[in-house]
């Protein structure tokens, strides 16, 4: 096992500020049905508020999407979704907090880099739209990479492994070859192992248990639990009992934020940043008296 810890395991990612701990990124989903949130912030207004709050509470960086993932959701339109995205990113970026914009749109993602947003996050790793690459690459920011086998409306169907862990890594380092190889600088990469997407409960699990060897794969990791289905099953106790509903999961949110920022995760993406902001501080404390 790697048992690197601190800075060097978490990684830097270039174009990013450098944070001495796990990184909090705040959630403000601009959308009608985001699964854990939708519908709360679905105005520019109330979105913004909502990311400068985050910050306050100890987001260090705010990730604006237009586009519900939840499992089973259709897909918006891109001109609702940069209606949605932009004015929000624009809104946050020029009060100074640094902005990721989750996308899987080329289109969305150019509109909001100009627009302020300093990091783009697409849950596709650049599979849904084949003008995300170059056009990350033209604007030269960060690039999160995540575990996608297919859109939200039938990726349970794809949530079969033998073994998650090698599978998901081995997946993850095709896709970091294939951005690399379209333009993106390796250092400006961040990855991240799609909890909840294409994977059942026990597949989260697993990947939360083995982030090491994620970390293998030489890039910053970014954990993203928050409210998720496996933290419902687990809350539940049995198979049979019905999961708490996602704004009741931010207890166990935090309890994965540690973990993670234990194992030298790069960042941890959260709905609910109090809670989280204190378990990365409690966990750099810990590291720091080893
Ligand atoms: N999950 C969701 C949305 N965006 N981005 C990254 N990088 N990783 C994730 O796991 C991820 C994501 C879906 O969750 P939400 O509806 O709770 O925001």
């Amino acid at each position: 096992m790697n048992t690197m810890r601190g800075a060097a395991a978490r990684g830097r990612v270039v174009g990013l500020p450098e944070w001495d701990r796990c990184a909090v990124m705040g959630v403000v989903n601009v959308t009608p049905d985001s699964f854990s949130d939708g519908g709360r912030w679905f105005d520019t207004t109330a979105a913004v508020k909502r990311g400068l709050d985050l910050v306050a509470q100890g987001a260090d960086l705010v990730d604006v999407g237009g586009e519900s993932t939840r499992p089973g959701a259709t897909r918006v339109d891109a001109d609702e979704e940069l209606r949605r995205v932009v004015p929000v990113v624009r809104g946050l970026a020029s009060e100074g907090v640094t902005v990721s914009v989750d996308t899987m749109r080329a289109a969305v993602a150019e509109r909001a880099v100009a627009a302020g947003a300093t990091l783009v996050n697409d849950v596709s790793g650049g599979l849904a739209d084949p003008g995300m690459i170059p056009a990350v690459a033209d604007t030269g920011v960060p690039f999160v990479v995540m575990h996608w086998r297919g859109f939200s409306a039938d990726m349970n169907s794809r949530a079969v492994y033998s073994d998650v862990v090698a599978e998901v890594t081995a997946e993850l380092r095709a896709r970091m070859d294939a951005v690399i190889d379209g333009g993106i600088a390796p250092e400006r990469l961040v990855i991240d192992p799609g909890l909840g997407f294409a994977k059942q409960a026990e597949h989260d699990l697993a990947l939360v248990a083995h982030l090491a060897e994620l970390r293998a794969l030489g890039r910053p990791v970014l954990v993203a639990a928050s409210r998720k289905r496996f933290l419902g099953r687990i809350l539940a106790g049995t198979a049979e009992a019905a999961p708490p509903p996602a704004r009741e999961r931010d207890a166990a949110t935090a309890a994965v934020s540690a973990i993670a920022a234990h194992e030298g995760a790069w960042a941890v993406r959260v709905h609910e940043v109090r809670a989280t902001a204190d378990a990365v501080r409690v966990a750099r404390a810990v590291e720091a008296a080893r």
